[in-house]
């Protein structure tokens, strides 16, 4: 519904041997890197090359496939909640990732694509969400992990794209890093409640520590000598900070919060640099990252059947809503005028 009027583009294929048009190009180009580089937001009806378009709705739709796969692993614990208080906690949580994966769905609309091609990526497995969510949540103190390390992660990884020079992005961001920033919190209280418990409870908030340190430092890609995408976006102010900046920069913050728990990080090579104040860290498996990333992952076939799943079981909605949809055409399903007028005889209010 947000790709109306976004058919009409500027930078289709022209005759490379037509100068106009290649001056008119050459122009539209200049213009769009002077409002990048002068911080202006680019909107769905500027002209915009379209190799920034690609990249944006990429990287828009995987995000959003990150939030509605992300739902899988802590709806696990729902119903397992050790109590009602958490169980409401979780439950708004998971709710919340929904919401995101909605806003980031509808900025991605606005690029001209349409939610039904973008979904129908993802159920065909032609289109990546993130590593972290093909790990299994084991115990309770997963979701204590998940909310400080994941979220502490995507936060790191999303305020900056509040600042990202695609407007409808940057601004679905900034709701998106406040709640985040709830998430990440209500994670770090589930850890130190454990870390303050019983040897038991200690014993589980390490076990999830140590099996999401490294997926959690895989979330912001690969290194920036093997990133594909890093220079290309930086320079279009899409990503205002690399992969290896970002990872850095989790690191720093993360790490005095473990000691605050009293749980230990679990690399060897972990230590504190005075020079250059920041903490020196070992090297993540990549090759197990390439693995995930390749569908072998220990929970890639599962979240994808769930979420084939949950798609087939949901079409009697979409029909429905389409259906009703369909009948009050001009008001998206609430009646109006002589519609209304009738539901009024009939005792309904419009
Ligand atoms: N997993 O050239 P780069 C969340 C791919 S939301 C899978 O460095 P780029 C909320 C990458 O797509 C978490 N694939 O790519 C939550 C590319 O493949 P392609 C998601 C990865 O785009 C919390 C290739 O590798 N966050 O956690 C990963 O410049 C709790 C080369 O990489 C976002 O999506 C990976 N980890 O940088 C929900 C944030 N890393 O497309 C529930 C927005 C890289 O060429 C519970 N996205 N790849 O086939 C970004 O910031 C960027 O897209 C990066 C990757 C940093 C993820």
């Amino acid at each position: 519904m947000y790709s109306q009027g976004l058919d009409q583009r500027d930078d289709a294929p022209r005759r490379v041997d037509d100068p106009a048009a290649t001056a008119h190009d050459s122009a539209l180009h200049a213009r769009f890197d002077e409002r990048v580089d002068a911080e202006e937001k680019i909107e769905p009806n500027d002209w915009m090359p379209d190799s920034y378009r690609r990249t944006l709705i990429r990287q828009i739709s995987q995000h959003a496939h990150s939030e509605v796969i992300g739902m899988q692993p802590e709806g696990n614990w729902i119903t397992r909640a050790p109590s009602l208080r958490r169980k409401a906690v979780l439950l708004a949580k998971v709710q919340d990732e929904a919401g995101h994966g909605l806003y980031l769905y509808a900025a991605a609309e606005t690029l001209g694509v349409t939610r039904e091609e973008l979904v129908d990526q993802l159920l065909e497995g032609r289109a990546k969400y993130s590593s972290i969510f093909n790990y299994p949540t084991l115990t309770w103190a997963d979701m204590g992990a998940i909310g400080w390390l994941v979220d502490g992660a995507a936060i790191m990884n999303q305020v900056p794209l509040c600042r990202c020079s695609y407007g409808p992005y940057a601004r679905a961001m900034v709701r998106i890093c406040k709640e985040e920033s709830f998430h990440q919190r209500q994670g770090f209280e589930i850890m130190l409640t454990l870390s303050r418990g019983t040897a038991e409870q200690t014993a589980m908030a390490q076990d999830a520590l140590d099996r999401w340190w490294w997926p959690a430092l895989m979330m912001f890609g690969p290194h920036d000598s093997e990133s594909t995408h890093s220079e290309q976006s930086m320079a279009w102010k899409i990503k205002r900070f690399s992969n290896d900046e970002l990872r850095q920069k989790f690191v720093d913050a993360t790490v005095p919060q473990a000691k605050f728990l009293g749980l230990r990080v679990p690399d060897d090579d972990l230590h504190y640099d005075d020079a250059t104040g920041h903490y020196v860290f070992g090297e993540p498996d990549w090759s197990e990252f390439a693995a995930v990333l390749r569908g072998e992952g220990p929970c890639n076939a599962q979240r994808m059947a769930h979420r084939r799943r949950a798609h087939d079981e949901g079409r009697w909605v979409r029909e429905a809503a389409e259906a009703h949809a369909a009948k009050h055409p001009r008001s998206g399903g609430t009646p109006v005028g002589p519609e209304a007028q009738q539901w009024a005889n009939a005792g309904v209010r419009a």
